[in-house]
């Protein structure tokens, strides 16, 4: 890789927070999110700021009467989905609540060059680390472009939620954008699925490990 490439690129490690996590117990714990993954995604992380990467992270960092919880919404139960400003909302378990012990974040916060938090509007979700569902929207691109980054590396949880959003917005972004498979983990397998078909069909690079960075 030119040297000077490698200075426009830089990491988002998505939502690596305990409540996403089985490692922790967590509230929305996903599938294989063990202590290996957790290990997986510290040592890779670690590689790539080694590299001189800059590296980005983003929370979900909700209030407790946060539209996305069933418990908010009388008569609803965990994954049913509702109608909110017009579109369709899953209501999850309340989790990553601000400043309660599954909404930290994993990694070794030393990693990180920033810290973009998400979801703190009670009334709209926040999948991607940079608009929420109403359209606005976070520091994460001022941030990326004050780095200079254009190519980014993403991985993390939720592969088809806020992995997804994230990438999504990354290439209407403008950031060319390279997704670690082994390094993310999935809500369900058929929305996983079709949400790496979704993000290689828009162009997206899907690698299986982050080896090259
Ligand atoms: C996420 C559901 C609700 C995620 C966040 O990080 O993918 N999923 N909030
Ligand atoms: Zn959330």
């Amino acid at each position: 890789m030119a040297a000077r490439e490698a200075e426009t690129i830089g990491v988002i490690v998505v939502d690596v927070q305990g409540d996403f996590t089985k490692f922790k117990n967590g509230s929305l714990a996903v599938e294989g999110t063990d202590e290996a993954y957790i290990k997986a995604v510290e040592e890779s992380t670690k590689k790539l700021k080694a590299a001189g990467f800059p590296i980005f992270a983003t929370q979900d960092w909700h209030p407790k009467n946060h539209a996305s919880f069933f418990t908010n919404h009388p008569g609803k139960k965990a994954f049913d989905v509702i109608k909110l400003h017009g579109k369709d909302q899953v209501l999850w378990p309340p989790h990553c609540v601000q400043n309660s012990p599954g909404a930290e974040i994993l990694l070794d916060e030393k990693l990180f060059d920033a810290i973009v938090k998400k979801g703190m509007d009670p009334s709209y979700d926040s999948y991607s680390g940079f608009q929420d569902d109403g359209g606005k929207r976070t520091e994460m691109d001022s941030l990326l472009k004050r780095y200079g980054i254009k190519k980014l590396v993403v991985y993390g949880i939720a592969t088809d939620y806020c992995v997804r959003a994230t990438v999504l917005d990354a290439l209407a972004s403008g950031y060319r954008v390279v997704l670690i498979k082994n390094l993310c983990r999935g809500v369900a397998p058929d929305t996983t699925q079709k949400a790496l078909e979704e993000m290689k069909s828009k162009g997206v690079l899907i690698k299986g490990d982050s080896a090259l960075f």
